[in-house]
């Protein structure tokens, strides 16, 4: 079977290559191209015939990545997008077999190693978790950050990755992480389709890469379409290398150094990449290469035909200039290969595709009919004794004649023969249901596992410190209390970095970095360009590479910007590689209330609902704050935590053990005891609760606060639950609009821990307003939970409950 990957040392230095050497790198080169092109045409019949659900390919893209791929080396990463097979192939980071495993969705990580069956086809990433949690040795294998499917929002993962370089280089105190880097020496590869460079996304991480100047390797696939839509209505000028030329470097200041070439001339391309990855590589400059001129042959994907958008002329160009024929012709036109001999090469190489894409079925097919075959085997035995046994034969019958079949069909119809023998008791069924059972486990496992790392390193293991505090323990502002938490970490670990907005020089705009620059450098508290999506790609890209980033979002209402990265990032990564990938990036934030509509968001809703596989912590003070970062911080998952932007000049005590004591995450506590009736809030809220308690007293109310310190996870004691048996009566107090993080909280304490078993009362929420909140103290008054809002949503429960007692007060 011919070899497929080019290892390193392929490089085609002609001068000091024989022409009998050259000729086999230049052939085998054409060759991989050759079967990846073969695989996309074979890829494509197999969506259109039903095999497969979707397919979208790199036909017209392979030469330029077959010379990307000669100057890829261990250590290097790649953050791509769905284009990028036959680099892939080239570079061994995947294969014929995977590549079909994953256009099928085999839900194995030993057949799609990327994202057993989880994503679509051509989503690649390598697995640099192991099974139990650990790092594998990223400086010895290439490396891919796992694909995503919107277009452009890799872009500021891949800046991270870029930095992580210039850290391993450029701070020596990292030197002992061998196994992330060899002096920052390895290239963060970037591609992405022309059209998608109209992303904001692109140009933020393209601007903040000039800045930082990191080895980042840009490619960008410029067919000069993007799905339907030509150039002239994506780019300025048509042409994104001629836009971005005030980004060159020159004497005026450090910037990039730009290439352009043709997607269809092998030998520049292979010249140019060569020319491009040593500046970037050794001189730590980001590049950029405009390869034009590329061609799509199928279209854009499986969902349409691109002859209904291109003209005839166009498709005419197309067919002359596919990268493939240009090659090939050259080849024989260079005495490289003989046309008899390529012949052979590509009947060969069509062969050998084909009998992978049969292997690579076979496999899962195998999978589905063997356990099909129990099923049936097990409905057929219910049948026997059943006076169903007809409906029960009809349908084995059925299952066993679907074309194609998925696990869903066998338990469809395991659960529905259950349905049909609703009421029978035999042996055999109960052997059925069990049967039902074990599958929905092992299925669980195959579809919807990992949404977390679940290793021995998960921060839900961490051991719990409680602070400790002398008798005469210094009251500090809050600010301080996390100064001295996050000086302590950055002595400890000196892998640990922050950045963001300000928060270099000055510290952060409520200075719980003060004074850390000047101590640890600006390599390790840091600040950046306003870039909040990129910050946060920035920390993505850290993380990856084992480093233990803080990443600030300067307030919490900035979030939005870098939502998308967070989400479709961040939070997916561990279950969109099935736990191949990991990211403990650590995102600091400041919300809940202050002043004006863009200084006082507290919208957890949308956080919870878009944020799935972060831990979302909610500190009602700096001590709590610092707790859950030393918790984080030795912990390998992603989290946000928000702290009380209200609450950083408070006075709180110092405990002695301000860098080791842990809040563990999901514990939710008890602030206050009380027997009328349980309120449950979080954050900022809950020090206007507490005064509401005293004054509530008064009124002989006494309330039973609890805080759930982390939204996600949530209240994993049932705590809340168990203080409703006490109270039956149960209010939520939150700062989001209504139906926001409250019904989160309603849905978790009702439904989950199953509190309205205990419930004499109808459970309430007191939120703010549907609109964000003035600026203004009046504002802020009539639209946020307030004092008297609380004291008196207490007081309505209590009066329904008992009027007699609790008549209304107004
Ligand atoms: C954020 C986002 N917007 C839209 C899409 C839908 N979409 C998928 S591919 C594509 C075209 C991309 O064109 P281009 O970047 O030129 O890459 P090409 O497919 O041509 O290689 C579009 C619009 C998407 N996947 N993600
Ligand atoms: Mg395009």
């Amino acid at each position: 079977m011919p070899e497929t990957v080019i290892h390193h040392g392929n490089e085609l230095k002609a001068a000091e290559l024989s022409f009998d050497d050259f000729k086999k790198i230049v052939i085998n080169d054409y060759r991989v191209g050759y079967e990846s092109r073969q695989a996309s045409i074979l890829g494509r019949r197999e969506v259109l015939t039903g095999k497969a659900k979707f397919g979208i390919f790199g036909d017209g893209k392979e030469v330029a990545q077959l010379a990307m791929a000669k100057v890829f080396r261990n250590g290097d990463w790649r953050a791509g997008y769905y284009r990028d097979q036959t680099f892939m192939f080239a570079t061994g980071m995947s294969n014929l077999k995977e590549f079909f495993a994953q256009l099928y969705a085999h839900p194995d990580i030993e057949k799609d190693p990327a994202s057993a069956g989880r994503q679509m086809n051509c989503h690649y990433a390598t697995r640099y978790v192991d099974k139990d949690g650990n790092w594998v040795n990223q400086a010895e294998t290439k490396n891919t950050a796992s694909d995503l499917s919107t277009t452009g929002g890799h872009m500021p993962r891949l800046l991270g990755l870029a930095y992580a370089s210039k850290l391993y280089r450029q701070n020596k105190e990292l030197e002992y992480l061998k196994q992330f880097s060899v002096n920052g020496n390895e290239v963060a590869f970037g591609t992405i389709g022309n059209g998608s460079t109209s992303e904001g996304l692109f140009f933020e991480a393209f601007n903040a890469a000039g800045v930082l100047q990191v080895p980042m390797a840009i490619s960008i696939w410029d067919d000069a379409y993007a799905i339907s839509v030509p150039a002239k209505l994506q780019t300025t000028k048509e042409d994104i290398s001629e836009v971005l030329k005030g980004f060159q470097r020159d004497s005026k200041g450090a910037g990039y150094e730009i290439f352009k070439v043709k997607g269809w001339d092998y030998v520049a391309l292979c010249e140019t990449y060569e020319r491009a990855i040593k500046i970037c590589r050794e001189e730590h400059v980001p590049v950029m290469i405009h390869v034009i001129e590329m061609t799509q042959p199928q279209g854009h994907s499986t969902s349409g035909s691109h002859e209904r958008y291109k003209s005839k002329a166009r498709l005419g160009w197309e067919d002359e200039h596919d990268c493939l024929v240009q090659m090939r012709k050259w080849m024989i036109e260079s005495a490289i290969i003989t046309t008899e001999d390529i012949d052979e090469l590509e009947v060969t190489a069509k062969k050998h595709v084909r009998e992978c894409q049969k292997e690579a079925w076979a496999d899962l097919e195998g999978e589905i009919k063997t356990e099909m075959d129990e099923a049936v085997e097990l409905i057929e035995n219910i049948a026997e004794y059943s006076p169903k046994h007809n409906e029960l034969h009809a349908l084995t019958h059925e299952l066993q004649s679907c074309v194609d079949p998925g696990r869903r069909d066998t338990i469809a119809a395991v659960r529905k023969a259950l349905r049909i023998t609703l009421g029978e008791n035999s042996h055999e069924r109960k052997v059925l249901a069990d049967y039902l059972k074990d599958e929905f486990v092992k299925n669980k496992e195959r579809f919807n596992s990992k949404l977390f790392t679940d290793t021995p390193h998960s921060p839900l293991l961490v051991p719990v410190v409680k602070a400790e505090y002398t008798e005469d323990a210094r009251l500090l502002d809050g600010r301080e209390v996390l100064n001295a938490c996050f000086d302590a970490n950055f002595e400890r670990d000196k892998s640990i970095v922050a950045f963001g907005e300000d928060v270099g020089a000055i510290g952060d705009v409520n200075q719980g970095f003060a004074g850390l620059q000047a101590k640890y450098g600006d390599l390790r508290i840091t600040d950046t360009g306003i870039r909040e999506a990129t910050i946060i790609g920035q920390g993505l890209g850290l993380a990856m590479r084992g480093l233990r980033p803080i990443a600030e979002i300067q307030y919490l209402d900035y979030l939005l910007y870098a939502l998308t990265v967070l989400s479709d990032d961040v939070a997916s990564l561990s279950y969109r590689t099935r736990g191949g990938q990991k990211a403990p990036l650590i995102v600091r934030s400041r919300g809940h209330r202050l002043e004006g509509i863009w200084h006082s968001g507290s919208p957890l809703g949308t956080i919870l609902n878009s944020m799935r596989g972060m831990h979302i912590c909610v500190p009602r003070d700096m001590t709590q704050a610092a707790g859950m970062y030393n918790t984080l911080l030795r912990g390998d998952e992603p989290a946000l935590v928000i702290e009380c932007l209200n609450g950083y000049r408070l006075k709180e005590k110092l405990p002695t053990n301000v860098g080791e004591f842990t809040v563990p995450l999901g514990k939710a506590e008890i602030l206050r005891e009380g027997n009328d009736i349980t309120v449950v809030t979080y954050g900022s809220t809950l020090r206007i609760v507490m005064e509401a308690a005293v004054e509530l007293e008064k009124m002989g109310i006494n309330i039973e606060v609890v805080d759930p310190q982390t939204l996600y996870p949530f209240d994993t004691e049932n705590v809340c639950a168990n203080s409703l048996r006490k109270t039956n009566k149960l209010l939520v107090v939150d700062e989001d609009i209504p139906g926001g993080g409250s019904a989160y909280i309603l849905q978790k304490v009702i439904e989950k821990q199953k509190g309205y078993y205990s419930l004499d009362a109808q459970p309430k929420t007191l939120c703010g307003a549907e609109h964000r909140p003035p600026y203004g103290s009046d504002g802020d008054y009539f639209s946020k939970p307030s004092l008297d809002d609380i004291i008196e949503a207490v007081y309505s429960v209590m009066n329904e409950a008992s009027p007699g007692k609790y008549p209304a007060i107004y």
